[in-house]
């Protein structure tokens, strides 16, 4: 049990930033209150998260929808209110010059422009001190035939080797999949395989990310995450819910046990903290989410939650009686270890844990009754959107 409360203690949990905006569908944009007016306010909230949880140090940057004019300043404030930056995100997906793509567009001056925003964020890595490119492209087409899919596979490599001679050392880029939208015949890194391909031919420095909303319903996801992890190419999450397409839900939230199904696999690739056959950064465990109705700060802190709960469910698996079981064919005993470590109530050790680590047991009514929010809502004015007005 100590070794479950260690593990637990040191797990690492990445916020986005733009989570803390306000967000929305492309129907409306819900404006809340408090919101922050700039990134500096977005590590504020992030910081809040880590305050309460003690599990979320790092906090994923949008470029340019987090553009600062000095981001070493940025990193400096970061850790004055407790967190670091983490990955740095790339958007080469919503200027006009996108409409038929960014890297794989068919016109060169536009393959060009989107090759220097991924250079300038690997800039912005050096001046932040992160040590994690994430890269997702939306491109993709809407018609057969309205561009030859082998050439955009082929500008996609071109420009995925550029930013990788880019890289410097200790740094990696994160290659993001998912199925459709906003392309919806062709997207040109649909899944996981796409993106495995690309990353093994560029070397240890290339590694695939799982958005947990971005794969066709009924998608063994945890499948995914064990061979991947075995090939040393799993470089880290987006976690989110889905009930029907990407969502952008708070994680843990439509399917726990899915989520539970995959911290074991992480757990079983001993890729739940240090290295893992792949670069020393390890596997990134972030959200990305996107809070359209619910409070910004909260909805994070749930996730988080969340996560810790199905990591502590997967950690209490018995796995000699797993492997006892499995070895013997015994097909229901087998399923039985895994359900018991599932249906065990970990609440009331996540509780102990955040008490010995000088933690409220509850952090959501610590957070609520902290004044963080009426202080932020009483401060700030007409707050930023999270990220598509920017
Ligand atoms: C888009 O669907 C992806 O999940 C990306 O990770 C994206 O950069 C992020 O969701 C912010 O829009
Ligand atoms: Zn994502
Ligand atoms: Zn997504």
């Amino acid at each position: 049990m100590s070794d479950i409360r260690a593990t637990l203690r040191a797990q690492a949990i990445e916020t986005p930033s733009w989570a803390y905006g306000n967000s929305g569908t492309r129907f409306k944009v819900f404006a809340q209150r408090g919101v922050p007016q700039d990134p500096y306010e977005k590590l504020a909230d992030a910081a809040q998260v880590h305050a309460f949880t003690g599990v979320a140090p790092t906090v994923a940057l949008h470029i340019p929808w987090d553009r600062v004019d000095d981001y070493a300043d940025l990193a400096r404030h970061a850790s004055e209110v407790g967190v670091r930056i983490g990955a740095i995100n790339s958007n080469v997906f919503q200027d006009d010059d996108y409409r038929l793509g960014s890297v794989t567009n068919p016109d060169p001056a536009v393959r060009r422009k989107a090759l220097d925003h991924l250079l300038a964020c690997v800039d912005v890595m050096d001046a932040t001190g992160s040590d994690t490119l994430k890269l997702w492209f939306s491109d993709g087409t809407n018609y057969p035939g309205q561009d030859d899919i082998r050439a955009r596979q082929d500008r996609l490599a071109e420009a995925l080797s550029a930013v990788y001679g880019r890289l410097g050392e200790g740094q990696r880029f994160l290659l993001e999949y998912k199925l459709f939208e906003p392309a919806f015949y062709v997207t040109d890194v649909p899944d996981w395989g796409t993106a495995y391909a690309h990353c093994l031919r560029l070397g240890d420095k290339a590694q695939v990310v799982v958005d947990t909303g971005h794969h066709a319903p009924g998608t063994n996801i945890e499948f995914i995450v064990a061979f991947l992890l075995r090939e040393g190419k799993l470089g880290g999450f987006d976690f989110n819910s889905r009930f029907y397409a990407d969502d952008d839900l708070m994680v843990g939230a439509a399917d726990p046990f899915q989520l539970f199904r995959i911290m074991y696999e992480v757990i079983r690739g001993g890729a739940l903290s240090g290295r893992h056959g792949g670069p020393e950064q390890g596997v990134a465990f972030m959200l990305d989410q996107c809070h359209n109705i619910e409070p910004k700060i909260p909805g994070q802190i749930r996730s988080v939650m969340n996560i810790q709960e199905a990591t502590a469910k997967a950690l209490r698996v018995d796995g000699d009686a797993l492997a006892a079981a499995q070895a013997e064919g015994d097909v229901l005993a087998a399923n039985a270890v895994l359900m018991d470590a599932y249906n065990t109530d970990v609440r009331p050790l996540l509780a102990e844990l955040r008490q010995e680590m000088g933690l409220d047991p509850d952090p959501m009514a610590a957070y609520a009754r902290s004044g963080y929010f009426e202080k932020i809502a009483a401060e700030r004015v007409g707050g930023t959107q999270a990220g598509w007005g920017a």
